[in-house]
């Protein structure tokens, strides 16, 4: 895949939409240059260096006064020439920079064709392209730190060191079945070590993977209770704002809230939701049903209880429809009553008033999610879906490997096993993939990166 000829150049708006400080426009290819030198007062251009320019259309007419910049190929993003331009802050004076880019003979980009570009250049493999994509939509610093570990390649360099040594593995296999008389066959039980040693560091990938992906995604909690258990005040709370209204009365909230959180900088959704009894009013009957459909689709369920009316005939009707491995109890008002007869032991008694207990409700909620013992100096975290299934599926090969170590005639059936795993790890770093699925990589990703 990597070494195609680049021969047209592209150009986009790498910042985001809207008003900023500064806007910046990236061009990329053999024409980069020249097209910089129609735009711009600046004629010569000296590598990793920012100077000062005046931009202009190609009618000659100032549009700003900026800085532009020059990469020289090979040693720039995507391995090719790369100008970037840097102007004010207006997103239609970028479009119109843009558009004199685009009359001087760039090509706009497509999403993600800069990146695109560095790994047909094979200055990045694919689980790093991933991770481009993943530093960009990080929502919390921990997901940022994440993808960084990606970007720096610590998926391609486990991935990789099995497949290299599985690559020998599998030529001396072949040696043998090419010169059967002149060579032994690999002993059963140094093969089957190795493949069960390969097998046990994709296992552990994959249950890691777990936490990879919630610190990526974050996940949704729902707070669901009867009426006027506290619900919304612990929304406000755990979100650090006013978001929701507070009342004494019975069903103050009808729809339901959504506030972005983070807790131990791992990002989450929280959803505060209407109190659920039986009412007659149309309205309420909606949002109880919208909260019902909460406690069902939530990654995690806070059921809140009142700890001055303790269980009441409302919250067993309630209790009956929990998920029981996703649910964390939570007994508000403690302020006011420290113990509630019938709750469970591990219940956390909290209060909304004074901020009690919401500590130790915090790290409940990071250990159910299996995030409170993350450590990326000692774990790889994989975090992409598609990294996660192509693991799946390597984790099955060498399951079939090891039984086919087991049967007369072995060697046959575990080269062609063999070989079907290093096509398969050579997927996830894009040693070997097809253009289907870069296509689809990079269509999540934006114009510009
Ligand atoms: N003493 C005490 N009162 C609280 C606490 N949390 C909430 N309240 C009070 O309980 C009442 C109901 O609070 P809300 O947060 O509106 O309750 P809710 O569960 O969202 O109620 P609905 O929206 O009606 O389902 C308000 O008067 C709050 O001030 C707490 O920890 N201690
Ligand atoms: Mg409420």
């Amino acid at each position: 895949m990597a070494g195609k000829q680049i021969t047209d150049t592209i150009a986009a708006i790498a910042t985001p939409p809207g008003t900023g400080g500064v806007a910046m426009l990236r061009i990329s290819g053999p024409q980069a240059r020249a097209i910089a030198r129609v735009l711009t007062s600046q004629k010569t251009f000296k590598p990793n260096t920012i100077l000062p320019a005046t931009i202009h259309a190609k009618s000659g007419t100032e549009l700003d006064r900026g800085m532009i910049a020059f990469f020289k190929n090979p040693q720039s993003y995507t391995g090719d020439d790369i100008i970037e331009i840097y102007c004010h802050g207006s997103y239609f004076l970028a479009q119109q920079i843009l558009g004199e880019c685009l009359r001087a003979g760039a090509r706009l980009a497509g999403p993600g064709e800069f990146t695109k570009r560095a790994f047909l250049a094979g200055k990045i493999d694919l689980t790093q392209v991933e991770a481009v994509a993943e530093m960009i939509a990080a929502k919390s610093s921990t997901a940022a730190q994440l993808a960084l570990k990606h970007l720096e390649g610590d998926v391609s360099r486990a991935i990789r060191g099995i497949r290299d040594t599985l690559v020998k593995t599998l030529a001396e296999i072949e040696a043998c079945l090419d010169y059967p008389d002149e060579l032994a066959e690999p002993p059963r039980a140094s093969l089957t070590k190795q493949i069960q040693r390969y097998k046990k560091t994709i296992v552990q990938l994959l249950a890691d993977a777990h936490a990879g992906l919630i610190i990526r995604d974050g996940i949704r909690i729902a707070l669901v209770g009867k009426t006027n258990v506290g619900k919304s005040s612990l929304f406000n709370r755990l979100a650090k704002a006013s978001k929701a209204i507070v009342t004494d009365v019975h069903g103050t909230t009808r729809d339901y809230l959504e506030a972005a959180i983070t807790i131990k900088d791992v990002a989450l959704t929280l959803v505060d939701t209407a109190g659920i009894r039986d009412s007659q009013d149309q309205i309420e009957i909606m949002g109880i049903a919208r909260s019902k459909e909460h406690t069902k689709t939530a990654d995690l369920v806070l059921f809140v209880l009142d700890a001055t009316t303790g269980i009441a005939e409302e919250d067993k009707k309630i209790i009956a429809e929990l998920p029981p491995d996703k649910t964390i109890w939570i007994i508000n008002k403690a302020d006011e009553n420290s113990s509630v007869a019938n709750a469970p032991q591990d219940a956390l008694y909290v209060s909304a008033k004074t901020g009690q207990g919401l500590a130790a409700l915090e790290k409940t909620i990071l250990k159910q999610m299996d995030v409170a013992k993350i450590d990326m100096s000692k774990h790889i975290y994989i975090s992409s879906l598609r990294q996660k299934e192509q693991l799946i599926r390597i984790q099955e090969i060498f399951e079939r490997a090891l039984n086919s170590i087991k049967t007369v005639g072995y060697i046959d059936l575990l080269a062609v096993e063999l070989k079907e795993a290093v096509v398969a790890l050579g997927e996830i770093t894009g040693d070997e993939v097809s253009e289907e699925v870069i296509t689809h990589i990079f269509s999540n990703f934006c114009v510009g990166k």
